[in-house]
């Protein structure tokens, strides 16, 4: 899946020349921005290129938008990460900002990091091209991240940390906080193209099916073998593992089938077959 390891170099490469500055003043704030910033598998950016250059757009038209999605990532983990959120030491593979920078420079490179998703769009000179997609892109990326959707579902789950919760409950934390944000990243590649309502509508249905087969796999990736120290209300713990793999197994299906759909109206890209492909087999 070459289009995987394509997708992340060029993200990366915007993500590393979108996150600098030439002031001294700086250097501390950009630092801190950058440690977290550049890394990861850059999932919701592909999906972002990809969706957009299924409608017509140009990866490099797109990119800002690809850029702007993989701030706000980087922000929610830095935050995560915090000892008043998930208190997690480790964030792919080094330890968190948090750890790295303090406390206080952690949670400003996170502010940082969020804010400057919105200028990577409005300063664009995609924005100065289609000012009216960069403003739907903003409001989409703004409404998705916020008390709507992934701060809203982080609320829910710090509530439910230390109780189990019904499946409904369950369901809507997922959809919130993880999966907003690849609602998002797909909505904002649209928006990029300028992909009519109808392509949208679509085009969410696949977020969301893709959102929850990500979730339950990353709730299988968790699961270390032992039920008893599983997290209360991961999938895997609720359902068991044979259960998540066939639910997981079950949306990357209808997500294939939204493709299928979106084919029969005249638009194609392989790559996002095979980005479900490649879920099924992280879950392997
Ligand atoms: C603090 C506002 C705020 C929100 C936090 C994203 C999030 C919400 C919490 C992170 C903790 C977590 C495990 C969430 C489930 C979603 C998930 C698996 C996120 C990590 O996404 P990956 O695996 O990470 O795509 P990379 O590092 O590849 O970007």
């Amino acid at each position: 899946m070459s289009f995987l390891v394509d997708n992340k170099n060029l993200i990366d490469f915007a993500m590393s020349t979108e996150i600098s500055s030439d002031s001294p003043e700086f250097v501390k704030i950009v630092e801190a921005m950058r440690y977290s910033a550049l890394g990861g598998k850059r999932l919701r950016g592909i999906l972002t290129l990809e969706f957009a250059k299924m409608f017509g757009c140009s990866i490099e038209e797109a990119m800002p938008y690809a850029v702007s999605v993989e701030c706000i990532q980087a922000y929610s983990l830095i935050h995560d990460d915090l000892p008043c959120m998930d208190d997690d030491d480790m964030r792919r593979g080094k330890p968190s900002c948090h750890i790295a920078f303090g406390e206080a420079n952690a949670l400003l490179a996170g502010d940082a990091l969020l804010t400057h998703a919105f200028s990577a769009i409005s300063e664009s000179d995609s924005a100065k091209k289609y000012p009216e997609r960069a403003i739907k892109a903003v409001r989409i990326l703004s409404g998705f991240a916020g008390f709507h959707g992934m701060v809203g579902g982080q609320v829910l789950d710090l509530e439910a940390a230390e109780q189990i919760v019904d499946e409904k409950t369950l369901s809507l934390i997922h959809k919130l906080k993880t999966g907003a944000l690849i609602k998002a990243s797909v909505l904002i590649g649209c928006a990029a193209a300028g992909a009519d309502n109808e392509l949208c509508v679509l085009s969410e249905k696949y977020a969301e099916e893709f959102g929850f087969a990500f979730q339950i796999i990353d709730d299988i990736l968790d699961f270390d073998g032992n039920y008893n120290t599983c997290e209360l209300n991961s999938y895997v713990k609720i359902h068991g593992l044979e259960k998540a793999k066939e639910d997981a197994l079950c949306h990357i299906k209808s997500a294939f089938d939204i493709l299928e759909t979106i084919e029969k109206n005249g638009f194609y890209n392989p790559n996002l077959k095979e980005l479900l492909e490649y879920l099924v087999k992280r879950m392997n």
